[in-house]
């Protein structure tokens, strides 16, 4: 069979990695890919646009035959290569139940998708809107009922509808995550989909390039605006590779020890801004206060860890407080989170010695003693508690 299949793409697109995981699993041999950069409106361009006038990826070009949208790409596969393929079987009615599950990515979990990170990539939004919120729910709410004593999302065995789904619902995740307590059907499918191969090499690598440009859109939005609110000319702007690691290089880390982008230089003064301390706090407690859980889970802890780290990092500067030689409300803000941080995970002086003894320093302090103590016990006695039960 001579095949000259050509796709056109962008990884972080979901229907996108939909086809490459079916084209991953009938193990198709000689696909081209055409890079397809939407963020660059590469898809508005004249060329592409004879092909596919509605300017959707993925598209599929198959000698001289145009194909676009992820559901018809895939079956086309199965149906032309893909050898009587258990992922989409010839019975009707098996037929049929994955045609619907095709039927219910395209029409709720990918308009759901699309309505809450289009505003992000292409408009201003710098988080999601309540509609949007409850359309991925309900979403979510219908994929657990599926998935209620049933292993796949058609029938007993992994089908397309797994696959087609599970590209949109492991990048609605990254928007607003599954809890488990709340869908453990979705989560234990999800965990079952990440084993095969296909999905480790046809929707991970896309997932965290979708997940890098979500970060990096957020947090960059904002510096744009104010760049242009207040007219600013001649700002440089200087692209950070995140996956060449540049942004780790020694001359970076110099500047920035905990390694971010967006960050300004303004001559010899340089200044980022990136949530990390609540954020590891809150997603660590969370899950034991609200959620049920009696332990706090590895992977959050290690994330206070990173946060101890950048602190031990940037008090290394012989001051004694996180801005020089004077107590700013940067102390006060951070210790607030950092002395319940402790509760959690304690800070041990050896590991972290300059962190330790600045947390001294703000512990002898007035406004710690009366603003910061009451409510630190009232919350070390509360998780206490929920660890007990
Ligand atoms: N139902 C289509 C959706 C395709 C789609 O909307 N793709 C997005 C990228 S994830 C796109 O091409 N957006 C650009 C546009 O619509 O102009 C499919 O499954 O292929």
């Amino acid at each position: 069979m001579r095949m000259a299949l050509k796709l056109f793409k962008m990884d972080a697109s979901p229907p996108v990695r939909a086809v490459y995981m079916v084209i991953e699993a009938l193990k198709l041999p000689e696909v081209k890919y055409v890079e397809t950069d939407l963020l660059n409106d590469d898809h508005l361009k004249d060329d592409f646009l004879k092909i596919n006038p509605q300017h959707t990826i993925p598209h599929l070009t198959d000698g001289d035959f145009q194909l676009s949208d992820s559901h018809a790409i895939i079956t086309y596969l199965i149906n032309k290569y893909g050898n009587n393929s258990d992922l989409y079987p010839n019975d009707p009615q098996k037929r049929a139940m994955i045609d619907q599950k095709l039927h219910f990515d395209s029409g709720i979990l990918y308009p759901a998708l699309r309505e809450n990170d289009e505003p992000i990539f292409f408009g201003t939004a710098t988080s999601l809107k309540p509609g949007g919120v409850a359309k991925i729910k309900s979403a979510y709410d219908f994929t657990e009922k599926f998935l209620t004593g049933s292993k796949w999302l058609a029938g007993n065995k992994l089908t397309l509808a797994d696959i087609s789904c599970v590209a949109t619902i492991s990048t609605l995740n990254e928007l607003l995550p599954i809890d488990e307590v709340t869908y453990p059907n979705i989560c234990a499918w999800l965990n079952r989909c990440e084993e095969y191969e296909f999905y480790k090499k046809g929707n991970q690598p896309g997932l965290l390039e979708f997940r890098r440009l979500l970060k990096m859109y957020l947090a960059l939005r904002s510096v744009f605006m104010a760049i242009e609110a207040l007219e600013l000319e001649n700002v440089q702007m200087v692209d950070v590779n995140l996956f060449k690691g540049e942004h780790l290089r020694e001359e970076y880390l110099k500047v920035n020890p905990q390694h971010t982008v967006p960050m300004l230089a303004d001559n010899d003064f340089y200044i980022w801004d990136s949530g990390i301390l609540f954020p590891s706090l809150r997603g660590t407690v969370e899950p034991v206060l609200f959620w049920g859980e009696t332990s706090f889970r590895p992977e959050n802890l290690a994330k206070i860890k990173k946060a101890y780290e950048f602190m031990e990092k940037f008090l290394t500067n012989s001051k004694p407080w996180l801005t020089g030689d004077e107590v700013t409300l940067a102390d006060i803000c951070c210790v607030s989170t950092l002395s319940s941080m402790h509760v959690v995970l304690p800070i041990d002086a050896e590991d972290y010695p300059n962190l330790a003894s600045w947390m001294k320093l703000c512990a002898l302090q007035q406004f710690y003693v009366a603003g910061n103590i009451p409510g630190l016990e009232q919350f070390e006695r509360l998780v206490k508690q929920k660890l007990d039960t």
